[in-house]
């Protein structure tokens, strides 16, 4: 069955996203979600992790479910969306496998290398953000774009194309943006609450960070230390965000951001600044994932072995010589 008979013939639909979810996963499962009930459905929205403070504000945050224990009957349908592999749900697929076996699965995403798991399937490489794409299914089926649908698939867009910045940005999602604001998202509303969100102890945090700063052969890196977020009274999310201030740097081809977790394991993020580096490649070898300009994997060594080893593979990837 296609994606029009699926979604339009569904009661009770599952919209799920991936771990560490960003502004594209939460924006849009809530974004679809608002539009499925004003149809007049009764959609569950479910991620594998808590929606993070920043995203807290979106409408319908609060009623994001963590597990499917306990889920209502009655459910008929499972959107996956923006998730490209289904390892990525974590406990939501692993737990239930047996409800994707017996359920209709649609899966819209933009990730490189999806493998098309689902019984109908709208994977795109070319959108910059999954909100993008709904927002051009939503308006094809005939759902009722209202307003707080609409500010939720803004966010994502936003998200994704950090403010429509990233060279995957077209004037087709420049369109849905519009078609987006026309529905009723306040665009300044939605800018000022995905940016201003960071706290004094976060800045502190980034400071520290910063006076680790390294740049060599096209790249730039840095370092939050377990000890930093201790001096500065901060969690590890405070780092998000610094590595966008890391991406203001000219004359760079990728930046790293290398976080150490306290599990004996170190977060890196990673950005390309131009063509010459794909730094989803990058992340597949590390056993993580994302797309070719922003990605990221976890290396369970210590900061020192493990910037040792991902700047390694970049440096070399990056002169294009063997990896
Ligand atoms: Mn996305």
């Amino acid at each position: 069955m296609d994606i029009r008979t699926l979604t339009l013939g569904a009661r009770r639909p599952l919209l799920l996203s991936h771990c560490q979810p960003d502004g594209d996963a939460v924006g849009s499962i809530l974004g679809l979600g608002h539009a499925l009930r004003a149809a007049g459905q009764c959609p569950i929205s479910a991620l594998p992790e808590p929606v993070p403070e920043s995203l807290a504000f979106l409408p319908g945050a609060t009623d994001i479910r963590s597990s499917l224990v306990g889920l209502p009957d009655g459910v008929d349908l499972i959107f996956v969306l923006d998730c490209g592999r289904l390892d990525r749900l974590k406990q939501l697929y692993d737990e239930h496998q047996g409800l994707f076996a017996r359920l209709p699965v649609i899966n819209i995403d933009h990730h490189l290398g999806n493998p098309s798991f689902g019984t109908a399937n709208l994977v795109d490489t070319s959108w910059a953000a999954v909100a993008e794409e709904l927002y051009f299914l939503i308006t094809d089926l005939g759902l009722p774009l209202i307003a707080p649908a609409a500010s939720c698939l803004l966010a994502g867009i936003i998200t994704d194309t950090q403010s429509f910045r990233t060279p995957n940005t077209t004037s087709r999602t420049l369109q849905a943006a519009a078609g987006l604001v026309e529905a009723g998202a306040p665009l300044a509303e939605v800018t000022s609450a995905l940016h201003r969100t960071a706290s004094p102890s976060s800045l502190r945090l980034w400071g520290l960070a910063l006076s680790t700063l390294q740049s060599r052969d096209g790249l730039l890196w840095a370092s939050v230390s377990q000890s930093m977020l201790v001096t500065c009274s901060a969690t590890s999310v405070e780092a998000d965000g610094l590595i966008d201030l890391l991406c203001m740097v000219r004359d760079t081809a990728g930046v790293l951001l290398f976080r150490e977790e306290g599990n004996g394991t170190v977060r890196v993020s990673l950005r390309s600044l131009d063509d010459r580096l794909n730094v989803a490649e990058i992340a597949a070898r590390f056993g993580g994932g994302g797309h070719a300009r922003a990605a990221g994997c976890h290396v369970n060594a210590g900061l020192l072995e493990a910037q040792a080893q991902v700047l390694g593979y970049t440096m070399r990837a990056l002169r294009g010589a063997p990896v």
